[in-house]
């Protein structure tokens, strides 16, 4: 690519991209070097040229190319808690769009719902009680939206110190996918809510105990019961056949394989409000109902665990998101927090949507320290962890979205660290 007659012309005419192209070669490097070796392709090797022989026959159901190894991680507390979660691999996702098989997963055991037999109960507070088919709610106007879902729970083992070696363990419990479904406030006008009717209470047909409280003027607003995830139907993992979608509030509200709704006059406080989720702040009491996601992002490359193969460009990429609407502005500094350089924001950039943000680096082989901060559209600017705790304190863990720091070190290698 140095050989300027094999240059493409656009290249030749523009430096930037030229010198873009030049740090490609360098990129290409790392990525051979730092590969993992895929096992199936290890079994039987691809042919050189496959123009020459014939392929596998078509398959009724896509799967990946089998080269692809990116998986979810089952995060350390499953082994012990009775619920636990998996983790996307946000260091190897492209674009906003989990794909549906790398979504992340906070379940206790997984149901199987035949969707014949699933029915959802709304009732309480209403006039006309119903029981509803999957078919029933499925002929009814629809919309999708593109939104992200964020677990309290994510980046909760980095308040003291830090402890995920990569951002799939620091921050995989977030991930972005097109929901469709019908509305609740649809559903919600058909049954008549009645008066003194409050908050409703959301529960799954799974062993988990999620009960969800969640107020009725959310409920009316923009709450989905989904059906499908990425222009097919829900994962069973998320929830098949029907869950809730509540744009922009903890995952834990997002209630999956939904069977009941009870419109009631106050919140419950099940298990999930009372205790897991429950904020506890240093003097012992507890913010409690507290539902939004508030801004945050993250760099996914580099990231802990990567390695960069030499000095040189690179585009440092990563998401931002907000649970209060728009990504405004990402800013990124290659200097643990002293200088800020605006990200370029990928369009289209959508409100409760991951964004994905791209800014060129050249690095100079020194150690940097990398960090990424995002402002969302209410002006609300993405905390420092000392921030954070000097509100919050050390007492919980959940709603840690402060911003995160990765060090790249002068060998390339990229480490989390608390500067
Ligand atoms: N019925 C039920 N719904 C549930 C849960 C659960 O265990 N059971 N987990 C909740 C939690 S804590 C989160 S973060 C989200 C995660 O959704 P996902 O597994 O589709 O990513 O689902 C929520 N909905
Ligand atoms: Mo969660």
């Amino acid at each position: 690519m140095s050989d300027p007659a094999s240059t493409p012309e656009s290249a030749r005419q523009d430096p930037g991209r030229r010198r873009f192209l030049q740090g490609s070669v360098a990129l290409g490097a790392a990525l051979v070097a730092g590969a993992r070796r895929p096992s199936a392709a290890q079994a039987q090797p691809a042919p050189d040229d496959p123009s020459k022989v014939l392929g596998g026959p078509m398959r009724p159901y896509g799967e990946r190319a089998r080269f692809e190894q990116a998986v979810r991680e089952i995060a350390p507390e499953s082994k012990t808690d009775e619920r636990g979660s998996s983790l996307t691999p946000l260091g190897e996702t492209l674009g906003i769009i989990t794909p549906s098989a790398l979504h992340f997963v906070v379940q206790g055991s997984l149901p199987d719902i035949d969707p014949t037999k699933h029915r959802l109960l709304i009732h309480g507070l209403v006039d006309r009680p119903v029981i509803m088919t999957v078919e029933d709610i499925k002929r009814l106007p629809s919309t999708s939206r593109i939104l992200f879902l964020e677990c309290a729970g994510n980046t909760m083992s980095e308040w003291r110190a830090p402890i995920g070696k990569t951002v799939q363990g620091t921050h995989g419990r977030t991930s972005c996918s097109e929901w469709t479904g019908v509305p609740l406030a649809l559903l919600l006008r058909e049954v008549g809510v009645q008066q003194g009717a409050a908050w409703i209470i959301a529960e799954g047909a799974d062993t988990n105990g999620n009960e969800h409280s969640i107020p009725l003027a959310k409920a009316l607003d923009d709450i989905l019961v989904a059906y499908g995830q990425n222009g097919e139907a829900l994962r069973p993992e998320n929830g098949y056949p029907l869950r809730l979608i509540v744009p922009g509030w903890e995952g834990s509200a997002n209630v999956k394989w939904l069977r009941r709704i009870t419109v009631v006059d106050r919140p419950y406080m099940t298990r999930m409000e009372s205790t897991v989720h429950a904020a506890l702040m240093p003097d012992g009491k507890a913010r409690q109902l507290g539902f939004v996601m508030e801004a945050k992002s993250v760099i996914t490359f580099p990231s802990g665990g990567q390695r960069l193969p030499g000095p040189g460009l690179y585009e440092i990429r990563g998401l931002a998101w907000s649970g209060r609407g728009l990504v405004r502005r990402v800013e990124v500094s290659t200097d643990g927090g002293k200088t800020w350089r605006d990200a370029r924001l990928q369009e289209p950039v959508l409100p409760i949507a991951h964004t994905r943000f791209r800014l060129d680096w050249q690095w100079d082989g020194r150690e940097a320290v990398l960090q990424s901060r995002c402002t969302d559209e209410t002006g609300y600017v993405q905390p420092t962890l000392a921030a954070l705790v000097q509100v919050r304190g050390l007492n919980s863990t959940i709603f840690n979205n402060a911003i995160q720091s990765w060090q790249v070190a002068a060998d390339g290698s990229v480490h989390n660290v608390h500067p």
